[in-house]
């Protein structure tokens, strides 16, 4: 292999400390293209470790800057990164048609000797064209000895590390897809490990008389809007859940920027899914347009119950078509406004909790959803309170705190060399209850790492 001395640039920040790594012009052999990214752990420091794959070339980024890169050998349909053997540094598990190697994670410049484990009929052979990662190495129990899962036709077969079968577990239904996803690791996953790539798909049919099918259909659709100029239905939320109680919030945005919300105390199975009528309280409206409805969903005070971000046109009241037929100028101004939940009140608090006005180049709205750019809502310094970063130009990500509200400017702000093009991770690297993001651009990957 040849080896390239990759020059991570790190720039400390107060809330974050960005590393910058560059990615390879021309990515070596076959693979996902462009570069994929994942976390996963390359040493024993419960730290999760960034590992950036470009075809068939390995780069781990570890948090501390220190910098391993591994060439996986032709013809590799997946892998896994795990210590199989306990020492403390893991090693690439990878399935190579009908061999199953140990690779080690290489040191910078050091000699790659992959080591055959056993040979195995599984649907890896041939389920990519080029290296994916995925889950292969697992436990039999927590701490236990490690196995490595593999799908076959029938089911995953569970088998030691010298290839002697230990288990094998049929799919759980007789309509079994082997796939592969587009997206196939989950971030939030990040601390545990990859997630397996295959999957059971059966067809829901819903089914009148199956209180379980109207159930989670009702889920899906949620309750029919009441008055003129609502949708049909409306979608919701989720406010608060306890054992067998929903607190919904069923929104939707009317034709000139309101959010029209309804709070539903729903009962519901221990598994969540609504066990009862749904009877939506009162219509209330907030000014602005809902921002989140994402997972996390914020909670800005850290209560437990999930609060809501607007975005404001300058003038409230004013419509999207009317707003745009009078923008002029490149910069549009936007406000950002937080709403509180209140339990005793069973409502959303009419009084702004946090605001404040940014500019955004008028191109932003015209070209998406809505005015924000790669938002992030997370809790970035570990103080249980949702804070927001979002591009504040193409080539800046800017960071607000909330502390009882939000500054009028961001905390901190971190400036790239190019545009960012989208949100990689958002991801706890550690048990610190600190959020950190990993960002894109064309030629570098920015890993903002919370301190
Ligand atoms: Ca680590
Ligand atoms: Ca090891
Ligand atoms: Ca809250
Ligand atoms: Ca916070």
């Amino acid at each position: 292999m040849t080896t390239v001395l990759v020059m991570a640039g790190i720039t400390l920040g107060a809330i974050f400390e960005l590393h910058s790594i560059p990615l390879e012009a021309a990515a070596p052999g076959e693979g996902p293209s462009p570069a994929l990214t994942f976390f996963a752990h390359a040493d024993s420091d419960a730290i999760a470790d960034l590992f950036v794959l470009e075809g068939t070339l390995l780069t781990v980024v570890s948090r501390n800057g220190s910098i391993h890169e591994t060439v996986l050998p032709h013809g590799v349909s997946v892998f896994d990164v795990a210590d199989i053997d306990g020492d403390g540094t893991s090693e690439v598990i990878a399935v190579q048609r009908r061999a199953i190697f140990r690779i080690p994670l290489a040191l910078q410049g050091a000699t790659i000797e992959a080591s055959r484990l056993f040979d195995a009929d599984t649907l890896y052979a041939s389920a990519y064209n080029g290296p994916m990662p995925s889950v292969l190495v697992v436990e039999a129990h927590a701490g236990g000895a490690k196995q490595i899962a593999l799908p076959t036709a029938s089911g995953i077969e569970y088998r030691n590390l010298d290839g002697s079968l230990v288990n094998e577990v049929p799919y759980g239904s007789t309509s079994t897809v082997f796939s592969s996803i587009s997206n196939p690791i989950e971030s939030k996953l990040a601390a545990t490990g990859l997630s397996i790539q295959y999957y059971s798909h059966t067809e829901l049919v819903p089914d009148a008389a199956s209180p379980d099918d109207v159930a989670l259909e009702r889920n899906f659709s949620g309750v029919a809007a009441i008055g003129d100029g609502a949708p049909d239905y409306l979608l919701w939320f989720m406010v608060n859940r306890m054992d067998s109680q929903t607190t919904r919030a069923y929104w939707y945005v009317d034709e000139i920027m309101n959010t029209v919300i309804r709070i539903a105390d729903v009962p519901t199975t221990q598994d969540g899914v609504a066990n009862g009528a749904i009877v939506p309280g009162p219509e209330r409206r907030y000014a602005g347009a809902l921002v989140n409805t994402g997972e996390p969903p914020a909670d800005f005070n850290g209560d437990g119950f999930t609060d809501i971000l607007l975005w404001n046109a300058p003038r409230p009241g004013i419509s999207v078509d009317s707003l745009l037929r009078a923008v002029t100028g490149r910069n549009w101004p936007i406000t950002l406004t937080a709403h509180l939940y209140s339990p005793d009140k069973g409502r959303y608090e009419p009084a702004v909790a946090a605001s404040f006005e940014f500019r955004i180049p008028v191109t932003w709205f015209l070209a998406g959803d809505g005015p924000l750019r790669h938002q992030v809502l997370a809790d970035f310094n570990g103080d249980g309170k949702t804070d927001l970063g979002m591009c504040t130009e193409e080539d800046e990500f800017g960071v607000w705190l909330f502390d009882d509200g939000f500054r009028p400017n961001p905390d901190e702000k971190h400036a790239f060399p190019e545009s960012i093009t989208g949100i990689e991770h958002i991801t706890e690297i550690s048990s610190s209850g600190k959020t950190s993001i990993v960002l894109r651009g064309d030629k570098r990957i920015y890993a903002l790492y919370a301190n």
